[in-house]
């Protein structure tokens, strides 16, 4: 902050080249590479079982993402809440749309809701997981993004209000993702039924300091622009109607639901919202969903993340604090390792000793032992010579020989 006053005014000079240069050419250099690369979108659904999730992706993407429901009936409940991810490459005009929808088919479904939003955080935050450990690796190049960039809640068509379950699910999510909140189908209700039910629910929303997402008005946006977006807010929380079947309105095919007094156009903005959401989902503010993901959401759990991993060192963080601790543990593994090796330098010295040592002795020994031998040896010797000397008994043989002269 207080940087910002002392810096300097800087004068900013608006100039106009006297010629093309060519800068004015680089959104469509942004655009040829974005078409090259393609896009990728994540959105989950999130509600009750029944409530025309999977019915509603196949409307705003105007495809079968999700097979007829005819033959998935036969399926047991889930017991859980299950995660399941359907990916769809999309084309409209040569641009390329990978689209995965995450959905919890079981949430709501039990007798007791009170932990169902928790394998839901939990999917949505090991995709942040998985996110950062691509981005910590030394080779970034082939990042893949599966991170959840919205999320419809589908709201039951009560009437009423919010559910206590909603606004747990609710309170739950929204730091880690767009929450976009939308009223099942919704032609089960009167239009003014529609109208005191979004009331309420937006009551509940605010009373509950639940962020759902709304789209960010910037200053420079043009007119028509600032328009839409005010009319998606005051739309909010859209009302849907899903059907992916045709019927015939007026010699026209329509999608629609059609009833006795009548038939709701999905497509008609008078009828519902549909419209309104897909526009905003998909025509104009897919992009600033994906930005609010990396910026604000995911941003905000990688830092506490990281600071949370720096507290295990005890140093809140500081990495200088950290490298010192390194340090100090380095110089300490150092001479731990110093005294050993003394220790056993010494330990070898004293062991070469004790063998020169005990050679010696030995050595002592043997020449004791050999000078004993050989003193007895001399004694012996000694005692055979003076017997010898003084042995001259007659009829030895050379007294005989020399008295008696037989070899003369
Ligand atoms: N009246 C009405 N019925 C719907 C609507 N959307 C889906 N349905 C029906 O509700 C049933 C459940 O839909 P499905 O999309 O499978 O619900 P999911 O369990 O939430 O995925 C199906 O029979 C759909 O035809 C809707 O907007 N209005
Ligand atoms: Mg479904």
């Amino acid at each position: 902050m207080s940087a910002e006053v002392e810096q300097p005014q800087i004068p900013i000079v608006k100039k106009k080249p006297n010629c093309f240069v060519g800068f004015a050419n680089l959104p469509n250099q942004v655009h040829r590479k974005s078409i090259k690369k393609g896009f990728q979108f994540t959105l989950m659904v999130v509600g009750e079982s029944g409530l025309g999730k999977s019915t509603l992706i196949n409307t705003l993407f105007n495809t079968s993402v999700y097979p007829n429901k005819e033959h998935l009936e036969a399926e047991e409940p889930p017991k859980t809440i299950k995660i399941e991810t359907i990916t769809t490459n999309l084309e409209e005009n040569g641009i390329k749309l990978k689209l995965n929808v995450i959905d919890t088919p079981g949430f709501g479904d039990f007798v007791n809701n009170e932990t169902s939003w928790k394998p839901i955080l939990e999917e949505i935050e090991t995709r942040f997981d998985l996110y950062l450990e691509q981005e910590n690796k030394v080779n970034r190049k082939k990042i893949v993004d599966e991170r959840v960039h919205a999320c419809l809640y589908f709201i039951a068509p009560t009437g009423h209000s919010l559910k206590p379950l909603d606004i747990e699910f609710m309170k739950r999510l929204h730091h880690r993702v767009n929450l976009i909140p939308v009223i099942a189908k919704s032609d089960l209700l009167t239009e003014e039924e529609v109208a005191g039910f979004k009331a309420r629910i937006m009551e509940d929303i605010s009373y509950n300091k639940i962020q759902i997402y709304r789209p960010p008005i910037y200053e420079n946006d043009d007119p028509e622009t600032l328009q839409e977006n005010k009319e998606i807010v005051l739309r909010m929380p859209f009302a849907v109607v899903g059907c992916d079947k045709e019927i015939e309105m007026k010699k026209k095919k329509v999608r629609g639901r059609q009833y006795p007094w009548g038939i709701i156009d999905v497509d008609n903005e008078d009828h519902c919202d549909f419209i309104k959401l897909r526009q905003m989902l998909i025509r104009t503010h897919m992009e600033e969903l994906r930005e609010y993901t990396n910026e604000v959401l995911y941003e905000n759990y990688r830092s506490n993340k990281l600071i949370a991993s720096g507290n295990e060192f005890g140093d809140g963080g500081n990495p200088l604090a950290r490298f010192e601790e390194e340090k100090r543990a380095h110089e300490a593994k150092m001479t731990k390792m110093e005294a050993e090796m003394k220790m056993v330098f010494q330990q070898k010295v004293q062991e070469k000793k004790n063998k020169l040592m005990q050679s010696d002795a030995d050595l002592h020994a043997r020449h004791k032992e050999m000078k004993e031998k050989l003193v007895n040896q001399r004694r012996e010797l000694e005692e055979t010579k003076r017997q010898l000397e003084s042995g001259a008994r007659p009829g030895t043989p050379e007294k005989s020989r020399k008295g008696k002269g037989y070899f003369k």
